[in-house]
Order: structure tokens, then C-alpha cells, then sequence
């Protein structure tokens, strides 16, 4: 039972529900490991969305409000998080919502899929093909979903994956608390920020914009500049810290 005024209540929330959907096989166990480094990365940069993630998270909801066919790809750890948030999301910007599994099985899809539903998400389904070029089952998806979007949310993504969607066409947003990896660097568009806050922020702007505001933040899109700022933001952080230290 973690009280609710411990000062790192929310970040260990998260982990509770990660550990509980690991054993319920929602989340994959290499899921666990990823959520560790996502965790590594949030407390570098101070457990708090920054005013470039911010802007990021504006610029994602012009994008998914102003697509043709916007999808949400759905993996273990972002539905053990969000499930109730990607309804939400789905709501406000009509995406389609598809689950796309790196470790698939059968009874994961089907898991993941009861678990999006309990919370009011509309899932696609239909008939599941090797449709991208990529030797592992991440290839595995929906001709009328992933295949044919034009902007593609692939929340904690694999650079494989990402790299691909990237050279079909699409434009591909992402969520990685790690400004250096290799989807953070290869996405059009990446939100360094924990997953709830990202989704949280993305769901309000496209509540809140005009069409104008959606156009200039569409515009002045340059993902290089965020990844920059995001590891400034770390730096930063890293060296007030130790100012502290030397201070204590
Ligand atoms: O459910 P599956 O089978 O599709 O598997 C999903 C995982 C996450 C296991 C798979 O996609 C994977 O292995 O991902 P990676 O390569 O570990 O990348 C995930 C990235 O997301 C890492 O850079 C983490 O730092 C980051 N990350 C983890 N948790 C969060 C996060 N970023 C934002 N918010 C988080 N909560």
C-alpha cells in the first residue's frame, strides 16, 4: 500500500501497475525493464513535463487533429498505464486505436484489447497481415488501421518499427523519456515526457486550440531543437543537483 503522501506517490503508482499487469501478461516482462529505464530517464529530468515537451504535446494534437487517418498504437506498457487516458484521447482527436505487440501473442492481444475496452476505448479489429517490412511480428497489422494511417502516436516505441513507419510516409509521433534513443531521434515528432503526462497534455491541447494555433505549432515543427532541449533539460537538472550537493 503506497501512502498518498509520499513525495514520489505517482511515480510509484506507476510502477505498482506495471508489476500487476506483468503478472497479468498485459505487460510483457521485458515490458518491466523498459518501464526501469523510463523511470532513470523521468528522474533525470525532474519527474515534470518541461516547456519543450509541452510545446511538443501541443504540436502532436495539431498533428492528429488535422490528419487524414490519425491511429494510436497501442503496446502492454501503454495500455497497463493509459488505457483509461487513450479513450479519452481517442474521443477528442477521432483516431483509430489498433494494439501492436514487439513480444505478440495471441492471449496478449486479446488481453490488452478486453483491458482498452473496460475503459471505453474502440479498438480496431479485422484482419491481422505482415504488412510492414520488419522480421519480427511488429510487422503484424491492420491494412485499414497502421498500414493506411498518415499520422501514426507509437507511444515507447522500438527504433525498428518507427524507422519503417518513417520511410512509408507517415507522419510518426512518439513518447520516450530517452532523448537518445534511436526512436526519439528517427520519429517526426518526439515527446520526451512520462506517458500520463504526455497523453494528459496532448488530450487538453486538442481540446483547447484554434485552427490557427494548430497551424503554427504544425509549421514551426523541428524535432532536432526539442531532442536538444529535452537533453539541456537533463543537464540542467543534473547540475543543480550537484550544486546542491556542494552546497550541503
Ligand atoms: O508490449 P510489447 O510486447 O509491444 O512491448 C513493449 C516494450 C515497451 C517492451 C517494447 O516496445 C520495448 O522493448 O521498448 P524499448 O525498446 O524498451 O523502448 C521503450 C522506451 O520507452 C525506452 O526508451 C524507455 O526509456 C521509454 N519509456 C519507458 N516507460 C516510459 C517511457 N517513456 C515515457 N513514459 C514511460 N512511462
Amino acid at each position: 500500500m503506497i501512502p498518498k503522501d509520499h513525495p514520489r506517490y505517482e511515480s510509484l503508482i506507476r510502477r505498482e501497475k506495471i508489476a500487476e499487469a506483468a503478472w497479468d501478461k498485459i505487460v510483457a516482462m521485458e515490458g518491466v525493464g523498459s518501464h526501469g529505464r523510463g523511470e532513470a530517464f523521468d528522474y533525470l529530468i525532474g519527474e515534470k513535463t518541461t516547456p519543450s515537451a509541452l510545446i511538443a504535446e501541443k504540436t502532436a494534437a495539431a498533428l492528429l487533429l488535422n490528419a487524414k487517418k490519425p491511429v494510436i498504437s497501442v503496446n502492454g506498457n501503454t495500455a497497463a498505464l493509459a488505457a483509461d487516458q487513450i479513450s479519452d484521447l481517442q474521443k477528442k482527436t477521432g483516431a483509430l486505436v489498433e494494439v501492436n505487440l514487439f513480444h505478440r501473442t495471441e492471449e496478449r492481444i486479446q488481453k490488452i484489447t478486453k483491458l482498452l475496452e473496460e475503459n471505453g476505448v474502440i479498438v480496431l479489429k479485422g484482419k491481422t497481415e505482415r504488412l510492414l517490412p520488419l522480421s519480427h511480428d511488429r510487422a503484424l497489422c491492420i491494412q485499414e488501421g497502421i498500414y493506411s494511417a498518415d499520422v501514426i502516436l507509437v507511444p515507447l516505441e522500438d527504433g525498428d518499427r518507427c524507422e519503417k513507419l518513417v520511410e512509408m510516409g507517415k507522419t510518426v509521433i512518439t513518447i520516450d523519456l530517452n532523448p537518445l534513443s534511436r526512436t526519439a531521434r528517427t520519429a517526426d515528432l518526439t515527446i520526451v515526457d512520462e506517458l500520463t503526462r504526455a497523453i494528459a497534455n496532448i488530450t487538453e491541447a486538442a481540446e483547447n486550440m484554434t485552427q490557427e494555433q494548430q497551424k503554427k505549432l504544425i509549421e514551426n515543427l523541428d524535432n532536432k531543437k526539442l531532442l536538444k532541449s529535452a537533453i539541456k533539460s537533463i543537464m540542467e537538472n543534473l547540475s543543480d543537483a550537484m550544486d546542491r550537493k556542494a552546497q550541503a
